[in-house]
């Protein structure tokens, strides 16, 4: 049986969606709210004979590769998040590269060599590689209005990633896959009345309208950070209302901070877009918290240790 291992994000999400519509296969879908990184450990080794894994840190993945890879089973692994050390294996084929500017969808879109190049743009503007999906647009000559609708559509697809768990997301990510598989142009689905893309558009708007009202926690040359209330809307909407931040202040980092269930706060760094390091580097040095240079994370962040978090971030971009 093969298993595809995603992030439910928009760069997760249209990785596979290239590699499946190139390559269509009956698999098994392994995915979650984007934050649900440790996705690998829940293939079952008795049941797998090969594996895709999709825009998930090696790093963060690496007991469980171990595992499939010595039981003998063939992974194909595509990611731009820290790695840590690569296992040498005949089983393991991987493409990895942690270049700020590439995300697994522009990783898989070198693969297929162009083939699904609109989603790869889409999946580019998604994970606001704004330059890069930019440049890949007018290398395929599209207009103004086009790449604005190909952000559109990435943007609402990462944001409906967002969330601490699968029931706070409009649509599942695998639903949303499974639904996307459709369409091998994603102009096809911009232009369908009551697509879900409509659905998504109306829903991400009504999020980030209630967004603007956050509350100021620490603001200066350096940094911005932000509180938001402890609802669903908050966690979907965090890290798209921080690229948004990061876009009308490139050079200042952003920091999204929204109130957990249990009073912690869930953390989205964004380092400044004139900056694109250590935000990932920053975020490591607190217990739950990970991710790349450029966007980074904190699933937990005790209150106690909100002054010291606000702290190592002025410091480090000032
Ligand atoms: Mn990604």
């Amino acid at each position: 049986m093969h298993f595809d291992v995603f992030n439910g994000d928009a760069d997760g999400i249209i990785a596979l969606l290239q590699l499946r519509l190139a390559e269509p296969k009956k698999s098994t879908l392994i995915t979650g709210v984007k934050r649900d990184i440790q996705l690998l450990q829940q293939v079952p080794i008795t049941q797998a004979s090969s594996v895709t894994v999709l825009d998930i840190s090696m790093e963060k993945n690496y007991s469980a590769l171990e595992g499939l890879i010595n039981n003998n089973i063939k992974v194909f692994y595509v990611d731009h998040h820290r790695f840590g050390d690569i296992p040498n294996s005949e089983n393991l084929t991987s493409i990895i590269d942690t270049d700020a500017n590439i995300c697994t969808s522009l990783l898989v879109n070198q693969h297929l060599a162009g083939r699904y190049v609109l989603w790869a743009i889409v999946a580019a503007f998604g994970d606001n590689m704004l330059q890069a999906a930019e440049e890949l647009s007018e290398k395929q000559g599209l207009s103004i209005s086009e790449q604005a609708q190909l952000k559109a559509l990435g943007i609402y697809i990462n944001y409906n990633g967002y969330g601490l768990t699968v029931d706070d997301l409009h649509i599942a990510p695998e639903i949303l896959f499974k639904n996307l598989l459709s369409y091998p142009n994603p102009f096809t689905l911009i232009d369908e009345p009551d697509s879900i893309f409509s659905t998504l558009e109306k829903a991400y708007f009504s999020d980030m309208k209630q967004a603007s009202n956050a509350k100021v926690l620490y603001e200066n040359e350096a940094l911005q950070a932000l509180e938001l209330e402890d609802a669903s809307w908050s966690r979907r909407v965090s890290g798209v209302f921080g690229n948004e931040l990061a876009n009308q202040n490139p050079a200042r980092a952003h920091a999204v901070l929204t109130l957990n269930p249990d009073s912690t706060y869930l953390v989205s760094l964004r380092a400044p877009l004139e900056n694109k390091q250590g935000a990932g580097d920053i975020c490591a040095q607190f217990e739950t918290g990970g991710g790349r240079a450029a966007a980074a994370g904190i699933n937990q962040l005790s209150l106690e240790k909100l002054g010291k978090f606000i702290e190592l971030v002025s410091k480090y971009y000032q």
